[in-house]
């Protein structure tokens, strides 16, 4: 089974991209052979500063190694180090009808917040889909905010494969409920471009700053809180075990305890549970050459597998 997954370099990762994406991505690898990208490309739909783009990915690179991914079974790459990608890219948005993106909600969620309305944005779907089957993908763990984009991937596959025959691979989308979208500080989806995150690298003092400035609303001390859409629990819920999470509902239900006491429970789960992370981190970073190995590699290995498939593509169509 070939998984595939990306996370854009558009700014540094947060809790979000954890939970919905990395972990899950990082627990397949074990299932099958999982190519992991760095989705350079896609961060120039937001990002103009190549400064800002070169941290980014690295920071991509070095929180992907950090939370656990082993390049030992993982391919781990940028994106932009398989041109091939884009000339998939071109090719399948002349069979892409223009009805099926103008019906993708992130383009105009992404115009309607300010960023430019620029082709790349509205075609990104397209360089999505090449990125996913140009890997022959079987399964794509994403958060749920990327389900819409899988199913452009699908609706464009069998679109040509209707046209040329079966070259391409039908890919399925993998999104866990539990962690589906993740909120952020507001309430609103986590976001990289919503100032509402928790970065996995956020150092100590603002991570706990974060989490105590939580909102919540005035029900005193010892009156019971309500369960229903506390972010305090919802984001427990990420970290905590079962019995940990009833713990804390039953301890709400039964009033007593202040919100600014789950909050600190809240830190307490949630900075224990990146410690390994922490630590990989610190390593890795005390090692200046060996992110860029491993991207060197997954490179490599990445584009043999590109070359198969853009080969087939390429006969199907008539370009050889
Ligand atoms: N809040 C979230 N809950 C669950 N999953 C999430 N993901 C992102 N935010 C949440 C998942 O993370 C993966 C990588 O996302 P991305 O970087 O490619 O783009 P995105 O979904 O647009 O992430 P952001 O943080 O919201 O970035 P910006 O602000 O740049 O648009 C995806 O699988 C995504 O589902």
């Amino acid at each position: 089974m070939r998984i595939l997954s990306g996370i854009q370099p558009s700014g540094r990762l947060h809790l979000g991209n954890y939970f919905g994406m990395m972990r899950p991505a990082i627990e397949l690898q074990e299932k099958g052979e999982a190519f992991y990208f760095i989705a350079d490309y896609h961060a120039l739909t937001s990002i103009q500063s190549p400064a800002d783009l070169r941290v980014f990915s690295r920071e991509v690179a070095l929180d992907l190694l950090a939370s656990g991914l082993d390049p030992g079974r993982a391919v781990l790459f940028r994106q932009s180090d398989v041109p091939e990608v884009t000339e998939l890219s071109w090719i399948l948005s002349t069979v892409t009808p223009m009805g099926l993106l103008q019906r993708c909600h992130s383009y105009k969620d992404k115009v309607a917040r300010g960023l430019a309305a620029s082709h790349g944005l509205f075609a990104y779907p397209v360089l999505m889909a090449a990125d996913i089957l140009i890997y022959d993908s079987d399964l794509v763990p994403v958060g749920r905010d990327q389900k819409q984009h899988v199913e452009v991937a699908r609706d464009i596959a069998i679109k040509f494969n209707e046209i040329y025959g079966q070259a391409l691979k039908l890919p399925e989308a993998e999104i866990r409920d539990s962690v589906a979208v993740v909120p952020g500080l507001d309430g609103q989806k986590m976001s990289k471009s919503y100032g509402n995150g928790i970065f996995l690298s956020e150092p100590e003092g603002s991570f706990r700053k974060k989490v105590m400035g939580i909102k919540t609303d005035s029900t005193p001390v010892e009156a019971p809180k309500s369960i229903e859409g506390s972010l305090i629990l919802q984001l427990y819920r990420l970290v905590g075990t079962p019995a940990e999470c009833r713990a804390m509902e039953a301890s709400f239900q039964a009033g007593g305890t202040g919100y600014g006491e789950y909050k600190k429970e809240l830190f307490r789960a949630l900075w224990g549970h990146f410690a390994n992370y922490r630590r990989r981190r610190a390593e890795l970073e005390a090692s200046p050459g060996r992110v860029e190995a491993v991207l060197e590699e997954g490179a490599m290995k990445a584009r043999a597998a590109a070359r198969v498939v853009l080969g087939r593509v390429r006969k199907a169509v008539g370009l050889c």
